[in-house]
């Protein structure tokens, strides 16, 4: 521990932190804009300068190292001045559109004007006018609007490791742009969305499906459903003033059902059946020598990475659609035939936490009934939007249940959501099926948490499995380097392009950097998902009713014919 002083307040702090932490520690706030802890530590911004007795000009203190005897002061004449001066300089050259901005009311960039006073901006001047990149199926760009703080750079070339954007050119023509300007469809993003979620404005967004929702609610000739993925239910609520981790399922799909849709369908339904099929492959290809490790191919993010960055393993991948996509499957084939509707009338629609879905709804091989398996994605923040612009008063509404027969899931669906559900999910089905008797443990946590590879051996039924759990895409390329140099192997491999897994998606509601510096949204979020298994009736995969009628009624078996003309897919090199 050292000793400092800040503003005449005398604190003890770590002797690692930066003058802002220890600012935070003594309550005193220091407004900053590119910073984002443990992602963009850069000090390139200048807006949290701070005067430090001694040094000869003033400070970027979240990047300043606290030591001992150090003097701080945060809000003189000089440091006020040199503040506004920057937060000037960069609205001279910002859209300033802000009435009709996605991020009206939650930007970093508005909420520092606010604080720091801001009336006039003194040196309006040339302004930049660049193109708008809307081309891609799930990230819109919009250089207008950036502040080139470098927060989404860092998060696609240092955090996911895939390298799509960059800063460019220099002085007043600096743009954070891709390759040669392409549009990010034609660059190798994954689409993950991670940059959205980092970015304090209005710079980066998702792509806006959400009139083709309201065009297909008023359309008469369609049947209109819906379904949520588990990730959801433990973040809508906070567009609506909730606290972090608020399980808001029954008011979700009480909401859904107001918006008109015919049902209200639960994707984590869709995930049992993942386990299902993910599972008798991982048992195939453990007893007939197949290709091991088996890689879990969910995440569409992970899937586009592999297609660029790791080909070889394609024949890894799990060859089991993604879970929404393996419901729009059962929704226009099980579930048009049962209830006597035409399958080109059945209008499936996904609420994910995930802007990469939207990419992969659009994949052609993803329509094994002829139609797309699923018509649009909307993402957590546009499922928000579109309940606001109704007026339905979210927090108000009572608790409603998903609709039958696809409404009911266990556990096991729902821990999807998080990085090591997937695989945890699996071993609870795994184990039984390989024994036929029910596993004394149900909980494995050793798959769960946010290291960012996590090891584990499980024993089933005489066997040992060797699985690993990696989440966002630099730790993916890290654990698939240790295989490829032949240092590690495994027979089951879980990977989420997303840091955290879906909870943490590119859909996602957006916290600012004043709450991400000082809190893992992703724990708060993690523990709603594990809380809402918990209170479940029914936690394995295979013990679900309704996946149980379904292979009775339809399906037979696991990976039987049908389940693979419906559920599964290929990987092409
Ligand atoms: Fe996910 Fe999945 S868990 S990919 O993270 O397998 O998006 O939530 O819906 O499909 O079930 C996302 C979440 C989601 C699928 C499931």
């Amino acid at each position: 521990m050292v000793n400092v002083t800040i503003d005449n307040c005398k604190i003890q702090v770590p002797a690692n932190y930066t003058v802002l932490e220890a600012a935070k520690q003594a309550n005193i706030d220091i407004p900053t804009l590119c910073f984002l802890k443990d992602i963009n530590e850069v000090g390139a911004c200048r807006m949290c300068v701070v005067e430090v007795k001694g040094a000869r000009s003033l400070q970027a203190a979240c990047v300043y190292p606290v030591s001992e005897g150090l003097e701080v002061y945060t809000q003189t004449p000089a440091v006020r001045e040199a503040r506004k001066v920057t937060l000037e300089l960069i609205l001279s050259n910002h859209e300033k559109k802000c009435l009709t901005c996605v991020r009206s009311e939650n930007c970093e960039l508005q909420r520092l004007a606010k604080d720091l006073n801001v009336k006039d901006i003194r040196f309006e001047g040339e302004m930049s006018n660049l193109p708008i990149d809307d081309l891609s199926p799930s990230v819109v760009r919009d250089p207008n609007k950036c502040v080139l703080c470098r927060r989404c750079v860092s998060m696609c070339k240092n955090v996911q490791t895939v390298g799509a954007i960059d800063v460019t050119e220099r002085g007043f023509r600096t743009t954070v742009s891709t390759a040669f300007n392409k549009p990010l469809s034609e660059v190798p993003c994954v689409n993950c969305g991670q940059c959205i979620n980092v970015c304090p404005v209005g710079a980066l967004r998702e792509k806006d499906d959400i009139d083709k929702v309201w065009e297909a609610l008023a359309n008469p000739e369609l049947h209109v459903v819906v379904q949520t993925a588990p990730a959801v239910r433990v973040a809508l609520g906070e567009e609506f003033g909730m606290p972090i981790g608020s399980r808001v399922t029954g008011k979700m799909v009480a909401a859904l059902s107001r918006l008109g849709f015919k049902k209200v369908f639960d994707t984590d339904t869709a995930a049992d059946l993942t386990i299902m099929e993910e599972g008798t492959e991982l048992i195939n290809r453990i007893k007939n020598g197949g290709k091991l490790p088996l890689i879990t191919s969910c995440s569409p993010g992970w899937i586009k990475f592999c297609e660029h960055n790791y080909p070889e393993f394609l024949d890894n991948l799990s060859s089991c659609k993604s879970p929404h996509e393996m419901f729009g499957a059962v929704l226009k084939s099980y579930y048009a035939q049962k209830n006597g509707i035409d399958p080109s009338k059945v209008f499936v629609v996904s609420i994910m936490p995930c802007t990469a879905k939207k990419f992969e709804a659009q994949r052609p091989e993803l329509s094994s009934t002829g139609y797309p398996d699923v018509d649009v994605v909307l993402t957590t923040r546009e499922l928000a939007r579109m309940i606001k612009e109704t007026g339905i008063d979210f927090n108000s509404l009572p608790d409603k249940q998903f609709d039958d027969p696809m409404g009911e899931a266990s556990g096991a669906g729902v821990i999807f959501g998080a990085t090591g559900g997937v695989m945890e999910a699996a071993i609870r089905t795994v184990g039984e099926l390989l024994s036929g008797k029910p596993a004394d443990k149900i909980e494995y946590t050793e798959v769960r948490g946010l290291d960012g590879i996590k090891e584990a051996s499980i024993e089933l039924d005489g066997f040992t499995l060797k699985a690993a759990v990696a989440h966002g895409l630099g730790n993916a390329r890290k654990l698939l380097d240790k295989i490829k140099a032949g240092e590690a192997d495994y027979h089951f491999i879980e990977i989420m392009a997303c840091p955290g897994g879906c909870i943490n998606g590119g859909g996602q509601p957006i916290q600012p950097s004043s709450v991400r510096n000082w809190k893992d949204i992703r724990c708060e979020r993690a523990k709603a998902i594990y809380e809402e298994d918990e209170s479940l009736p029914i936690r394995k995969s295979h013990e679900n009713p309704k996946i149980k009628m379904l292979y009775e009624e339809f399906f037979g078996e696991p990976g039987s014919h049908k389940a693979h003309e419906l559920l599964h897919t290929h990987y092409e090199k």
